[in-house]
């Protein structure tokens, strides 16, 4: 059987890299950021992000000048964004998205989701790293002090912070009996309990079990586990079991329909097309593009390109890949 979580970037290494000659060319484009524009969204769209580092430190030692702050000076809007976004060390980029849903009065949770409930041990790890460092405490700490954001959905988020999760390729299908009929029997728990054990089950197995584990599930119950999950838990919390369900399953449909609903409505959720194109064109957009074609009957490509403009829908585009 294909692993449903294979992946297919859209940005691969530039083969042909010069960090000196790129450093360079974005210097002159930048001395006047009215012109060139088209350089610099084909320099840093087509440099994967260890390349753009590179880029960024030998900017520094040539012309000893931040090419971020350069770049934040010289463009605004979200063309700019786009840019910033590509010009941080990933993790680091992640890890200010996060610091940013907690900012201020309240909490943007589905951001909060998006980042941490779908990503692997190591992932997960380096943005609470990049978050200590960059900011002093760490992201349970600051999300700690959220105090509208429900317990539960804060231990939730702990128990994937601390990297619990058992990542090894298991497929031991009598296992994964037992745990569906543990599911299935903690329905008759008090909420308590039986959120306790949907916790631990969707932290602590690893993916290719928990696959198993939801069709064991359907044979015993009749139902599949997102539905099990709809009904038992609500809010938050329903909406990361459900979004780590998803990415156990099939990781570019999750994002592929996280892209349809920042797309949808009068106007677009331009800070989540962001952070996901650009966090996730090394990783697997080629695949998060198919599956997007799958769903909606139309590419992912045309649609971008119809619901932005100017500069930032051709840095978009370019990430993007072939339409
Ligand atoms: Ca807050």
């Amino acid at each position: 059987m294909a692993d449903p979580n294979t992946r297919q970037p859209t940005l691969v290494p530039c083969p042909m890299f010069n960090p000196g000659e790129d450093a360079k060319r974005l210097k002159e484009a930048l001395r006047d950021p009215n012109k060139e524009v088209a350089t610099v969204i084909a320099i840093l769209t087509c440099r994967s992000a260890s390349q753009r580092m590179e880029i960024v430190t030998v900017y520094k030692d040539q012309f000893n000048k931040d090419l971020y702050q350069e770049v934040k000076s010289g463009y605004s809007g979200k063309f700019s964004k786009v840019m910033r976004a590509l010009l941080r060390p990933p993790f680091e980029y992640l890890a200010q998205e996060v610091k940013k849903a907690m900012a201020g009065l309240g909490t943007d949770e589905d951001v909060l989701t998006e980042v941490l409930c779908t990503r692997s041990n190591d992932n997960i790890q380096l943005i609470a790293a990049a978050f200590k460092s960059h900011f002093g405490k760490t992201v349970e700490e600051e999300l700690d002090n959220e105090y509208k954001v429900s317990a539960e959905y804060k231990e939730l988020l702990g128990m994937l912070l601390s990297g619990i999760r058992d990542e090894r390729r298991e497929c031991d299908t009598d296992k994964a009996r037992k745990r569906a009929e543990t599911i299935f029997n903690a329905e008759t728990n008090a909420w308590s309990t039986e959120t306790k054990i949907f916790m631990r089950l969707l932290t602590h197995e690893p993916y290719t079990q928990l696959r198993l584990i939801f069709d064991e599930y359907r044979k015993i119950s009749g139902q599949s586990m997102e539905e099990a999950i709809t009904t038992e838990f609500s809010g938050d919390l329903r909406n990361a079991m459900l979004t780590i369900v998803k990415c156990a399953i099939n990781r570019s449909q999750y994002y592929a329909e996280k892209l349809e609903s920042a797309m949808r409505g009068l106007r677009f959720d331009d800070y989540s097309l962001i952070r996901i194109i650009v966090s996730r064109c090394e990783i697997d957009l080629g695949s998060i593009k198919n599956e997007y074609l799958k769903i909606y009957h139309k590419t992912l490509y045309h649609q971008i390109q119809m619901g932005t403009s100017g500069e930032y829908r051709n840095a978009l585009l370019a990430l993007l890949g072939d339409p």
